[in-house]
């Protein structure tokens, strides 16, 4: 089968590439370019070539599976280097997504024009690599070195309009985009043609500007962005040819690089979470109205979320003044954005316009599907899934957003149990893209395939969890505080684990995250289960809490806080609630004490994996990125301890 299939528009040859899904570079599409090129160059009858996509994109990049591959010829950066060199000049016509190399072979043409919600990147640094055929060579001579230095390194796609301001592309075309394309080649050949790209002057930056860029990704993780920069600096600073030499000694080790290797399996990953193979063909019940029961926290964030996304809301709280409580929690987090220049004043009364909030069941009977977000309280949600059962209609899909109860027993008594699901968001929950979907044995295919629908609007992360106390994020969550714990009882320092931590990657450590958000919601959960009669041993945390230590809101916990400063430092008071139960000296690298809590979370979720709790390892690995502050560039905590073994 040809990808690529010609037909001629007067004197100008049409190329439509047809590689299904995103049209990737394959071998064979080099291979079919390449002889176009020779092809066309030899006929008499062709002018100009005009280079289109068929489907939902132009080339969205090289194929991300052949990356492990041996190479095959002809070489990328040698065909750009061939259009480049077409006797006959070349044009891209771009709709949907041009992508990394799909953007370098725009770039080898002579002119590249675009339709109005185009867009066009090199995301290359999201996979850990740097643009490899002239991404980092050909920009700058395209579009200046600072502007280059911005696609680059932010990975980022620009939308048409801000590529032609930007000189990436030479034109917009409004309405059908091969005619609108041709009509321009039509035009552009009546006058003298631009220089190639490759042959461009660029002008150069100060060194200043180059070593500010290089600085902004000194951290961890950054390695890409880093080099992009090293590349990008080179290739206005030396010959063309010199330069292409550069970027492919680059891209080549950073191919081979264990930051790349991770990255690519979360892509991969990302891919695979939302769409179970179980769930191929069934087809999700239609939602035009959520309804969210419990204005808290988590159902003002869900609001959001759902307002965000264009979903109407229904909100119902327990009485009127917690119904106006939980509009004005919608409204500050809302006004937070306005505040951030995230969101104008208009688009903020507009999300506040399709939030409809009382203290009446009876309004949710319009809903599609109802969130239930109100204490975690087996007794209070189950009353709720009493009242939703009584007012939703018989094919609304109810949903709760419990943490660690059993969704069994919150929907016990409800009729139509297929029609249950747990939706287990994250806070704040209009930002955190995880989104845990917990079906029930009696959950039915398409209100799960429902569930997955709508994650997806919501531009959350769903990922498919079974059940167990705390479902995979939360049980993992609590083996890593335990390994964190066990480490200090091993002598080593709160600060040196927190330290271990943040040179691995996490934002925060373990325990100066529990200072931020309290130790006291952990220590009540485990209060109430000894209250039910379990036998809970105290925690390292739970002796901080009874000495009063609750973290940052109550001046002190983990370490101590100055007042209206949320810098930790070392606390003489905790330790002496912690030393009686120091039993070792400490010892281990920063590195080692990493691993260890790096070892622990995989060992849970090994044991996740085991019990059908989680369907893949990768989908672990997201639980833990999306959810928990995972460094993404380690691939997560499953593909991290895979690698170190
Ligand atoms: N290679 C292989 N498969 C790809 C792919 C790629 N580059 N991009 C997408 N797919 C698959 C994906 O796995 C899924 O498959 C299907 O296409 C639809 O994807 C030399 C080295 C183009 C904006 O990083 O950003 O060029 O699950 O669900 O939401 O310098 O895909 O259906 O079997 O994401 O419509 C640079 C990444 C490569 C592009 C479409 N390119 N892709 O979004 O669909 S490196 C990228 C995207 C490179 C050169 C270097 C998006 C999209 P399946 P989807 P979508
Ligand atoms: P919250 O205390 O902030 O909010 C709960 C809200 O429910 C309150 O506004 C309360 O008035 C309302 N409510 C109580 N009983 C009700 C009833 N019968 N009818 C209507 N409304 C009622 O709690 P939250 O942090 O938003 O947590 C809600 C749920 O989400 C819990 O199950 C919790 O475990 C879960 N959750 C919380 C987080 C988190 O980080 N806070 C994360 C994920 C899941």
């Amino acid at each position: 089968m040809q990808i690529i299939q010609q037909h001629m528009d007067g004197d100008i040859a049409v190329l439509t590439v047809d590689n299904p899904p995103v049209n990737a570079i394959s071998a064979q599409m080099r291979q079919e370019l390449w002889q176009a090129v020779d092809r066309l160059d030899a006929d008499p009858a062709v002018r100009a070539v005009l280079l289109t996509c068929a489907g939902r994109t132009f080339i969205a990049g090289a194929d991300v599976r052949e990356f492990g591959q041996p190479p095959v010829e002809p070489h990328l950066p040698d065909l750009v280097d061939r259009i480049e060199r077409a006797e006959k000049p070349w044009v891209a016509a771009i709709h949907g997504s041009a992508l990394g190399g799909g953007l370098e072979i725009a770039m080898g043409c002579r002119f590249r024009v675009a339709a109005p919600d185009a867009k066009l990147g090199l995301p290359e640094v999201n996979l850990g690599i740097i643009p490899g055929a002239s991404g980092t060579v050909r920009t700058p001579r395209l579009i200046g070195a600072e502007a280059a230095i911005g696609l680059v390194t932010s990975g980022r796609p620009w939308r048409a309009q801000q590529a032609l301001t930007a000189g990436l592309i030479d034109a917009v075309v409004e309405g059908d985009l091969p005619e609108g394309a041709v009509k321009f080649a039509r035009a552009a050949l009546s006058a003298e043609l631009p220089l190639p790209v490759s042959v461009r002057p660029v002008a150069p930056l100060d060194a200043a500007v180059w070593d500010r860029a290089a600085a902004a990704f000194a951290g961890p993780g950054q390695q890409a962005q880093a080099r992009a920069v090293e590349s990008l600096r080179y290739a206005t600073e030396h010959p063309f040819d010199s330069a292409m030499r550069n970027e492919r000694r680059i891209f080549v080790a950073l191919r081979d690089s264990d930051q790349a290797a991770a990255l690519r399996h979360v892509f991969f990953a990302e891919r695979a979470a939302p769409r179970p193979p179980e769930l191929k063909g069934v087809t999700p019940r239609g939602v035009a109205r959520v309804g969210i029961v419990g204005g808290g926290t988590m159902g003002a964030g869900i609001a959001v979320a759902c307002r965000n996304a264009g979903v109407p809301v229904v909100m119902v709280e327990r009485d009127d003044e917690a119904a106006a409580r939980g509009v004005s929690n919608i409204r500050a987090i809302l006004a937070g954005s306005v505040k951030r220049g995230k969101l104008t004043e208009a688009q903020m009364a507009d999300r506040l316009a399709g939030v409809e909030a009382s203290a009446d069941y009876a309004r949710l009977a319009p809903c599609d599907l109802v969130i239930e977000a109100v204490f975690e309280e087996i007794g209070v949600k189950q009353a709720v899934f009493a009242e939703l059962a009584r007012v939703c209609r018989a094919d609304a899909v109810l949903a709760t957003n419990t943490s660690y109860l059993d969704p069994r027993r919150i929907f016990e008594g409800v009729p139509g149990q297929d029609r249950c699901v747990g939706l287990h968001f994250f806070s704040p929950a209009h930002i955190m893209k995880l989104l845990e979907i917990v079906p029930t044995p009696d959950t039915a295919p398409d209100v799960l395939a429902t569930a997955f629908a709508l994650a997806g609007r919501l531009g959350k992360m769903p990922v498919r969890a079974g059940i167990c106390e705390g479902f995979i994020g939360n049980r993992i969550f609590k083996r890593y505080r335990a390994e964190a714990e066990k480490l200090l009882v091993e002598g080593h320092e709160v600060q040196q684990v927190d330290a271990a931590a943040r040179d691995f990657g996490f934002r925060m450590g373990p325990f100066e995250a529990q200072d931020l958000s309290g130790l006291d919601i952990a220590f009540l959960q485990r209060e109430g289960l000894r209250a039910e009669g379990q036998d809970v041993p105290d925690t390292l945390s739970d002796r901080l809490v009874r000495a009063g230590r609750k973290g940052q809101k109550t001046a002190g916990g983990w370490y101590d806080y100055a007042k209206g400063d949320r810098t930790p430092r070392p606390s003489a008071a905790a330790q002496e609630v912690l030393a009686p139960h120091i039993a070792g000296a400490g010892g281990l690298s920063s590195a080692q004490i990493a691993a260890r809590l790096v070892d622990a979370m995989a060992d849970e979720g090994r044991k996740i994996l085991a019990e059908g709790i989680a369907s893949r390892a990768s989908d672990i690995d997201l639980v833990e990125i999306h959810g928990y502050g995972f460094p993404r560039w380690t691939g997560g905590p499953m593909f991290a301890a895979a690698r170190s073994r």
